[in-house]
């Protein structure tokens, strides 16, 4: 059964293309393209075959040949929104398009929504809301890392999994609530209680384990922020060119020259790293400096992985000066130590500088990944760094297709449920009467169910499908 009774067209694809495509959905899809399509076998368009491409003409109401076009009919539910559905190619030119669609709304059609097709076939159950919403996250989509999230969600993901697990929890909580309406039997229990907890147990582990990625999904889909520190003309602005391989900070030899934090992304090996440029470090008195090197801490604070430069002509020192408050906020960070300007040293001198910091840090207790030379200026060592940095990132978990939570609106559905079956758990060691543990049990369900969709209100679908282009 479809929900719709309006017919939606809208362009699906971005304009300036050799080829664009219209798409028409809803009960008289065929019917209002009809009249406009004239096949070239001369075959009427409700008795072509569905998932065959027809070649045929566009033609105006008063028989001007609009283009010529490849008509696809899809027949419901076989189609992507479940419904009647016609995506009709043309030529790219936007007046061809603008007159197609113009002739279809003149036909009966109405110009879709954002997202209206999406969550059409969301509606017709021909994918759940978190599938629905991976789509967005597809087309979206700007490097292999966040390609695979999306894929694998719009595959079924966890939310397959998550289903069954709630199907389960749901049966239970059913026999334990009729225990309420035998509640004079105190010692009746329909639902058995180490079943139950091992339930709770399961789904504890699973949405601990989904809860726990989201660390890496946000990340990745943001962009992993990696934030570079170190004292002034340390030559930080310089990497962060030599990364981007174009000038987009200002380098001079004035101490101080960064004032601000700068970002800039970049894509190595699959990952999108978000690399934040920061002010040198350093005793000042200028007000607006002061204000960038709190920020620079800020940022540091708030990276997956620091960026440590230090200039290898002072290393001991530089060392000595930051360590006591850069590596407390380097702790549960992937920390990497960069001895730049390497070119200034000669190899006895700089394994000189190496192990000195590498002594510091063993000293200090402090876990650094790797302690690299570099020349941020020569681009020696540039390679290195960028090989360190796609270490840092474990894309294990996306390679063995272990789910990875990068959607804030199933990751704040997940905690509740977590918090829920904790309490559950906790209500079964107390032995909890059926009543109390119903209560809890009823909002893990509740908030499992709402990942799927299968509790949604207008309100959520809007914030959704708002987000996704016309045409999608
Ligand atoms: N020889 C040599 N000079 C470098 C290297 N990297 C940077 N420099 C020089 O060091 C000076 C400072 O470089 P910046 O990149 O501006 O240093 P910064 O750390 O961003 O400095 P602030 O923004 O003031 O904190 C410039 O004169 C650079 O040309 C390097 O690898 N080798
Ligand atoms: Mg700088």
């Amino acid at each position: 059964m479809t929900h719709s009774e309006d017919t939606i067209c809208a362009l699906a694809t971005a304009p300036g293309g050799a080829l664009g495509i219209v798409r028409v959905s809803g009960p008289r899809a065929v019917g209002n393209v009809a009249p406009l399509f004239h096949a070239r076998s001369g075959r009427p368009l409700d008795t072509t075959e569905p998932g065959r491409a027809t070649f045929g003409e566009i033609r105006g109401d008063d028989g001007t040949l609009i283009d010529e076009v490849v008509v696809t009919l899809y027949r419901a539910p076989h189609s992507y929104t479940g419904e009647d559905s016609v995506e009709i190619s043309c030529h790219g030119s936007t007046y061809i398009l603008q007159t197609v669609l113009r002739l279809l709304t003149a036909h009966g059609c109405r110009l879709a929504r954002p997202g209206e097709y999406t969550e059409r076939a969301f509606l017709n159950g021909k994918m759940d809301l978190s599938q629905a919403e991976a789509v967005a996250d597809l087309i979206a989509a700007r490097n292999a890392a966040t390609h695979r999230m999306a894929i694998n969600q719009m595959r079924g993901g966890y939310s397959s999994e998550l289903r069954q697990l709630r199907e389960r929890l749901l049966h239970l909580t059913s026999l334990l609530e009729l225990e309420l309406d035998f509640s004079d039997h105190e010692d009746l229990e329909f639902a058995d209680r180490s079943e139950l907890q091992y339930l709770a147990d399961e789904i504890d582990a699973k949405i601990a384990r989904l809860t726990a990625s989201f660390r890496l999904g946000n990340a990745l889909k943001r962009g992993i922020p990696v934030s570079i520190v170190g004292q002034t003309n340390a030559g930080k602005s310089t990497l962060l060119n030599a990364l981007l391989d174009e000038e987009r900070a200002i380098v001079s030899s004035v101490s101080g020259t960064t004032r601000d934090a700068i970002e800039a992304t970049k894509t190595l090996g699959g990952v999108t790293f978000r690399f934040i440029d920061t002010a040198g470090i350093r005793h000042t008195s200028d007000e607006v400096e002061s204000i960038g090197i709190r920020l620079a801490f800020q940022k540091t604070e708030q990276a997956d992985i620091v960026l440590w430069l230090i200039d290898a002509s002072q290393a001991t020192a530089q060392y000595d000066s930051l360590s006591p408050r850069l590596l407390p906020l380097c702790r549960d960070k992937q920390l990497l130590v960069l001895l730049n300007k390497a070119d200034t040293l000669d190899a006895p001198a700089l394994s000189a500088a190496l192990g000195a910091v590498n002594a510091r840090l063993a000293r200090d207790g402090a876990h650094a990944r790797d302690v690299l030379p570099l020349s941020a200026k020569t681009h020696t060592g540039i390679d290195a760094l960028e090989a360190a940095l796609t270490r840092c990132v474990n894309l294990d978990t996306l390679r063995h297709d272990e789910p990875v939570i990068a959607n804030e609106r199933h990751y704040e559905a997940l905690s509740a449920a977590l918090g829920a079956i904790r309490r559950v758990s906790r209500g079964l060691h107390g032995r909890l009467p059926a009543d109390l543990l119903s209560e809890d049990l009823r909002e893990c369900i509740h908030h499992l169910s709402e990942i799927v969709g299968e509790i949604h209100s207008d309100a959520i679908l809007e914030n959704i499908f708002k987000h996704f282009c016309i045409g999608k």
